[in-house]
C-alpha cells in the first residue's frame, strides 16, 4: 500500500473567485496560476460541513475539456489531504453534468456508502482549449449545484484563505483505465481512488425512466431518421451507447461525438448559430443539398446539459419543448405514469408551461435563472418536469438538467403519438407535434438576443437605466408609441425577485421585467456564465392565441417588439454595438 504525507501550503486570495450562475469560470491561463484552482478547492471544502469532507465519497470528473487531467490529480491530492475517504473518477475524467448527478444519487460503493458531493470540471457552452476556458462547480448530496448560501460561503473563504493541504507524494492515478480500486494509506487512514465507466450508472437510470423497447421500434422504422451531434462535448460517449448501442440508431447518425480537450475549436453551444453542421443536414442551414434530412434532430452541449430538439427544415425553441413534453409525459414517458407532481419554469423562458399546468391543473413555479433553483422544488416533491429558454431541460430523475433525457423524452413522445403508425404512409413528426400544441394552447413566439463581451461598465449602465426607467410607466409608454404605435401598454415592471417557498431563502435583482397589456414580456439580464467582459441578454416574447396568427416566421412576428427593446434599452448608444453576437 503506497503511503502518503499531508502538506499545509501557505497561500494568499485571489480576486475574483466568485461561482457564477454555474461554478466559477475563467480562461485555462487564470485556472494555470499556481494556487488557483487549490485554493478554490480548499475554500469548498472549507464551506462544507466537516462530515461531507472527512470520510467522505466524492465525484471528480467532467467534460473532458482542457486542463481537466491536470484538475482531477490535483483535487484527488487534495481531497486526500482533507480526509475524504474515498474519490470516484470517471474514466479520462468523463462524466456528463447530467451523470454526476446521477452517479451521486445512485451509486453505491463496495461497502454502501454513497457519494455525498462533486467537483464536476466544466464550462459548459463556453468553448475549451489553452486559450479558452475552464470551469469548476461543487453539487450537493441531492446531485444538484450548491445553493447560494454554499456559493457564498465557498466565495468568502476565497478572500481569506491562508494555506491548503495537499498529498504532494501522492502517485498521480492512471484515470485512463477502468480500475475498481487504488488504495492509498495518509495520516487519517485510507484513501482509494475508483476510475470506472462513464456511461454505466446513467443508462441504468434512463433505463427505468423511458421504455426503450419502444423507441427502437421508432428508430428502426424505415421512416424515421435520427441525428444527433454532440458537438465534441462529453454527450458524444453517451450518445453511442445509447442511441446506437441499446437503441440501434446507425453511427452514422452521430456527428462530432467524439470528446475533444477544444471541441474541435468550436463553441459546445447547441443553437441554430454553433451547432452548424446538424443545421445543414436538418435542412435549416443557407447551404442547400439534395439529401432529404433526418426527421429529427438534436445536439448537446459541451457538458450534456443542454439539448436543441429539431424537426425537418423545423427549428423547436426550448420554452416550447419544456411545455411540450409536460404535455405528453404521463402518456409517453413510464417514469411519469402516475402523473406529475408540478412543473417549473426559469423567469425568462417563455410562458407556454404556465398555459399548459393551468389547462392540466397542475402546481406551477416561476424561478431564477440557474438549475439550483429548481432542485429545492424536486427535494420538496413539488415539481416533476422542468426546463429554461437556453436549450436546458429535466425532471427529478436527478438535479440537473439532462440533455440525453430531453431526447429520450422526445423519441418517447414520437413513439407513443406513431405506435399503430410505424408501418403507415406517413409519421405523425416532431413538426406535427408542435403544430398540434400550437393549435390547442397557443403560441409563444420567442427569441433571445445576447451581446456577448460588451464593456462591463457600459451594461451596468444600460441595466441601471432600465431599472430607473421603471419609475414611470406613463413616461415608458409614451416613449413606446413613439417607437412602435402597434406595440401595446407595459401594464407592470419591476426585477424579479423570488422567494423560495421551501427554504424561503429571497434571491434580489435577478433580471429586469417589463409586461405588457396583452402578455408580452421583455426580459433584461446580464449572464453570470461569461469569463470576460460582460454579457447582455435580451429575452422577447409575445403569445398569439389566435389560431389563424399562429403560423407565422417568428422573428416578423416579434420584430416591434424587438425594435422597442433595442430603442428603451439605448443598446447601441450604450454598448456600441448594432446587433446581437448570437440570436436564438
Ligand atoms: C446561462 C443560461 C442559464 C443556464 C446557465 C448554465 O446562464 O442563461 O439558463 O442555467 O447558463 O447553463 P447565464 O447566467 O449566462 O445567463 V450551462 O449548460 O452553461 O451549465
Ligand atoms: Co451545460
Amino acid at each position: 500500500m503506497v503511503l502518503f504525507t499531508v502538506t499545509k501550503k501557505a497561500t494568499t486570495p485571489f480576486d475574483g473567485q466568485k461561482p457564477g450562475t454555474s461554478g466559477l469560470r475563467k480562461k485555462v491561463t487564470v485556472f494555470q496560476q499556481p494556487d488557483y484552482l487549490q485554493n478554490f478547492v480548499q475554500s469548498t471544502f472549507n464551506a462544507l460541513p466537516a462530515d461531507k469532507v472527512k470520510g467522505a465519497t466524492i465525484v471528480v470528473s467532467g467534460d473532458g475539456r482542457y486542463f481537466s487531467k491536470d484538475a482531477v490529480q490535483i483535487i484527488t491530492k487534495m481531497a486526500a489531504a482533507n480526509g475524504v475517504r474515498r474519490v470516484w473518477v470517471g474514466q479520462n475524467s468523463l462524466l456528463s453534468t447530467p451523470a454526476v448527478s446521477a452517479v451521486i444519487r445512485e451509486r453505491v460503493a463496495a461497502d454502501g456508502s454513497k457519494a455525498t458531493g462533486a467537483f464536476i470540471l466544466t464550462a459548459s457552452h463556453n468553448p475549451g482549449g489553452p486559450t479558452e476556458d475552464f470551469g469548476i462547480k461543487y453539487n450537493m448530496e441531492n446531485g444538484g449545484p450548491a445553493p447560494e448560501s454554499v456559493t457564498d460561503k465557498i466565495f468568502s473563504n476565497t478572500k481569506t484563505i491562508t494555506e491548503y493541504l495537499i498529498a504532494e507524494d501522492l502517485p498521480d492515478v492512471d484515470i485512463s483505465l477502468i480500475i475498481d480500486v487504488t488504495s492509498f494509506s495518509g495520516p487519517e487512514g485510507p484513501f482509494d481512488v475508483d476510475v470506472f465507466d462513464s456511461t454505466t450508472d446513467y443508462i441504468k437510470l434512463m433505463k427505468t425512466i423511458f421504455d426503450f423497447e419502444s423507441i427502437k421500434k421508432l428508430l428502426a422504422s424505415p421512416k424515421f431518421t435520427f441525428c444527433y451531434d454532440a458537438l465534441h462535448g462529453v454527450a458524444g460517449i453517451y450518445a453511442k451507447r445509447i442511441f446506437v448501442e441499446e437503441l440501434g440508431a446507425n453511427e452514422s447518425s452521430l456527428l462530432n461525438c467524439v470528446p475533444k480537450e477544444d471541441f474541435g475549436g468550436g463553441h459546445p453551444d447547441p443553437n441554430l448559430t454553433y451547432a452548424k453542421e446538424l443545421v445543414d443536414r436538418m435542412g435549416l442551414g443557407k447551404s442547400t443539398s439534395n439529401v432529404e434530412p433526418p426527421e429529427f434532430g438534436a445536439a448537446a452541449d459541451g457538458d450534456a446539459d443542454r439539448n436543441m430538439v429539431l424537426g425537418k427544415r423545423f427549428f423547436v425553441t426550448p420554452s416550447d419543448s419544456v411545455a411540450i413534453i409536460a404535455a405528453n409525459a404521463v402518456q409517453s414517458i413510464p417514469y411519469f405514469a402516475s402523473g406529475l407532481k408540478g412543473v417549473a419554469r426559469s423567469m425568462p423562458t417563455s410562458t407556454a408551461l404556465d398555459v399548459v399546468a393551468k389547462n392540466l391543473n397542475l402546481k406551477f413555479f416561476e424561478v431564477p435563472t440557474g438549475w439550483k433553483f429548481f432542485g429545492n422544488l424536486m427535494d420538496a416533491g413539488m415539481c416533476s418536469i422542468c426546463g429554461e429558454e437556453s436549450f436546458g431541460t429535466g425532471s427529478d430523475h436527478i438535479r440537473e438538467k439532462d440533455g440525453i433525457w430531453a431526447v429520450l423524452a422526445w423519441l418517447s413522445i414520437l413513439a407513443f403519438k406513431n405506435k399503430d403508425n410505424l408501418g403507415g404512409d406517413k409519421l405523425v413528426t416532431v413538426e406535427d407535434i408542435v403544430r398540434q400544441h400550437w393549435g390547442t394552447y397557443g403560441r409563444h413566439y420567442y427569441t433571445r438576443y445576447d451581446y456577448e463581451n460588451v464593456d462591463a461598465g457600459a451594461a451596468k449602465e444600460l441595466m441601471a437605466n432600465l431599472v430607473n426607467m421603471q419609475s414611470s410607466l406613463s413616461d415608458v409608454n409614451k416613449l413606446i408609441k413613439e417607437i412602435r404605435p402597434d406595440v401595446s401598454d407595459v401594464v407592470a415592471a419591476d426585477e424579479f425577485e423570488y422567494k423560495d417557498p421551501v427554504d424561503g431563502s429571497v434571491s434580489k435583482h435577478q433580471g429586469i421585467r417589463y409586461l405588457f397589456g396583452d402578455g408580452s414580456r421583455l426580459v433584461f439580464r446580464l449572464s453570470g456564465t461569461g469569463s470576460v467582459g460582460a454579457t447582455i441578454r435580451v429575452y422577447i416574447e409575445q403569445y398569439e392565441k389566435d389560431s389563424s396568427k399562429i403560423g407565422r416566421d417568428s422573428q416578423d412576428a416579434l420584430a416591434p417588439l424587438v425594435d422597442v427593446a433595442l430603442k428603451l434599452s439605448k443598446m447601441q448608444e450604450y454598448t456600441g454595438r448594432s446587433a446581437p453576437t448570437v440570436i436564438t
